[in-house]
């Protein structure tokens, strides 16, 4: 997968060497391009944000600086200038949200093209002008504000980098996962021990230790709804009743949780 980012602060991508993400650029699974915006400013002062039209707080960054970085990067693209074309990413709270959905979907491009803004957001023919060549995703991360895009794209490389092929070393990692399409669906993972069996007084628990593998995984589930209900209620409330077994009932009776009504038409 190619990846270009275009951001007025390159430096924040340094994280990219390391890790998995930084093995999966070295084997050459993740070939990454960072740009500095402001190669595309021409003034001295490499301005490349201005004041809103109809007034407001903050800037807005310029049209064409942007227009000749998108063009410059699509133009020296993986298969020449008449090969194919990146998917780009612009990170902004008022985006759509991301999710472990849209990293699957992401994970399966060729190309990603990531815009990120400052200030109070890029000017929005910019997006309305790739969108008629581009597949364009106006992306949130979450329902709080950063300071810019940087960060959110960290993110999202990371969430999409280790789901390709060859970047987890266990391939059985990225199906477990909370959130993946066809895991335990609506729950999050539960809790999980190592080495030593009594730490500062401490036991895992025993069920654990006994090598029973049907209680394991009862007792993995179990806790998995205790978390769920317990910390992402939003999330158990969608649980579908087709999915539980009498077990899981008794549990969410025992911890309080209304089940929605079955649906009547089952
Ligand atoms: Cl993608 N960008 C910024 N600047 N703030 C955010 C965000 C993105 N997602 C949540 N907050």
């Amino acid at each position: 997968m190619r990846l270009d980012i275009v951001s007025i602060f390159p430096e924040y991508f340094a994280p990219l060497d390391v890790s998995l993400i930084g093995k999966a650029r070295e084997r050459g699974t993740l070939d990454v391009h960072v740009h500095q915006l402001r190669d595309w400013a021409h003034d001295v002062h490499k301005t490349v944000d201005d004041t809103p039209y109809g007034g407001g707080p903050g800037m807005v960054m310029k049209p064409e600086v942007w227009g000749e970085a998108i063009d410059t990067v699509i133009a020296a693209g993986p298969q020449g200038p008449d090969g194919g074309l990146p998917r780009m990413i612009v990170p902004t709270p008022s985006g759509r949200p991301f999710s472990q959905e849209l990293a699957q979907e992401l994970a399966g491009e060729p190309w990603l093209l990531f815009a990120c803004g400052r200030y109070e957001g890029i000017d929005s023919r910019v997006m309305a002008e790739y969108s008629s060549r581009l597949r364009v995703d106006e992306v949130s991360i979450g329902d709080y504000v950063l300071a810019g895009g940087e960060v959110a794209v960290l993110v999202m490389v990371e969430a999409v980098g280790r789901l390709l092929p060859g970047v987890l070393g266990n391939a059985q990692s990225a199906v477990d996962d909370s959130f993946a399409p066809g895991s335990m669906q609506n729950l999050v993972e539960g809790p999980v021990y190592t080495k030593p069996p009594v730490w500062r007084g401490h036991e895992v628990p025993a069920v654990l230790l006994s090598g029973h593998h049907g209680n394991v995984a009862r007792w993995r589930r179990d806790e998995a709804i205790r978390r769920t209900v317990r910390n992402r209620p939003e999330l158990a409330a969608a649980i579908d009743p087709a999915t539980l077994d009498k077990h899981d009932r008794k549990l969410l009776e025992e911890l309080s949780f209304r089940l929605q009504p079955e649906d009547m038409a089952n």
